[in-house]
């Protein structure tokens, strides 16, 4: 597989989690990144781990990381090349849960990318690594999402593929601490109302992995904290709404609409690299249900 390089640096970052010393792992390193969050030993430890492992895949010119100021092109590289890719990830997603033993991740997505116009052609895949009770690997493969778990001799075995058929529990996710519009407001109570389940990890990673594997809804919308959004769109926002896509379902931005049509052939600059974003991801059960009420709510309100 073109990306088996990068699938064994998981496997390195999963073995740095579950044995290296935690006051190690967890030291602050005196970096603070483009998100101003203070980096830790482990970011850049995963970070490294990962860009070796790209470093000589043919045509992957360049790499952005939560970690690195802007884009990074490799040296060895001809990035002209119009055959180019490249790689956003965020090496470790949720590392301020480490403390805690919660579960974190890395989330990765390969992009098509023109090095004339510096933009986003397509999406070749997206995938995340969970570093849980178990260590899993989720990815896209062409129009199925595959869940493959790490066993005793260091190999990935696949279990089974991730879709939203079959996985339809009421499951809704969100940080309630953050102060949202009225009409987000009204959203959550109608989930409450309605006899959905509330979950919040508070790692990305282990949030969408629930509602991959049971169904429901995921929501890191724009608040008071946080006018933008928070979650980042090009390593994190941008490989789950694939995944979820994929699995039928969907990625939809502050107007209910797909966040990868309205990103479309995405330009990058220094400017936008570490870009935040609303984001809600959910079934395309959930999502009609989301455009019903809010039909429903017009006709009240109008
Ligand atoms: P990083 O840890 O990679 O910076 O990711 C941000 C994140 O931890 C997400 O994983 C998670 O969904 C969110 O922030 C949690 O935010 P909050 O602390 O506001 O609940």
């Amino acid at each position: 597989m073109y990306l088996d390089n990068l699938y064994d640096s998981f496997k390195k970052i999963s073995e740095v989690v579950r044995h290296d010393s935690l006051k190690y792992i967890n030291a602050n390193i005196n970096k603070i990144n483009k998100s101003n969050d203070s980096v830790n030993r482990i970011d850049m430890i995963a970070h490294n781990y990962i860009v070796d492992s790209i470093r000589d895949l043919d045509n992957i010119i360049g790499y952005i990381s939560e970690e690195s100021d802007d884009i990074i092109y490799f040296e060895n590289k001809n990035i002209n090349n119009i055959n180019s890719y490249i790689l956003a990830f965020d090496p470790i997603d949720g590392s301020k849960n480490l403390l805690s033993n919660i579960t974190v991740g890395t989330i990765y997505c390969l992009y098509k990318f023109n090095p004339n116009t510096k933009s986003i052609e397509n999406i070749i895949e997206s995938g995340y690594c969970l570093y849980g009770p178990r260590t899993i690997l989720v990815k896209t493969n062409n129009d199925t999402v595959e869940h493959l778990s790490l066993n005793e001799k260091y190999i990935f075995n696949k279990d089974c593929n991730l879709s939203f058929e079959n996985n339809t529990e009421k499951i809704y996710c969100v940080n309630e601490s953050n102060k949202f519009s009225n009409e987000l407001n009204d959203l959550i109570t109608f989930y409450k109302t309605n006899n959905y389940n509330q979950r919040w990890v508070g790692s990305m990673v282990s949030d969408c992995h629930q509602i991959l594997c049971k169904g429901g809804i995921f929501m890191y919308p724009n608040s008071e904290k946080y006018p933008k959004g928070k979650l980042r769109l090009l390593y994190e926002v941008f490989p789950f709404s694939y995944i979820f896509k994929v699995a039928g379902g969907i990625g939809i931005d502050n107007n209910y609409n797909n966040i990868l049509e309205s990103h479309i052939n995405f330009k990058i600059n220094s400017n936008n690299v570490h870009k935040q974003v609303p984001i809600i991801l959910c079934s395309n059960k959930e999502y009609h249900n989301l455009l019903n009420y809010f039909d429903i709510r017009e006709n009240i309100f109008c």
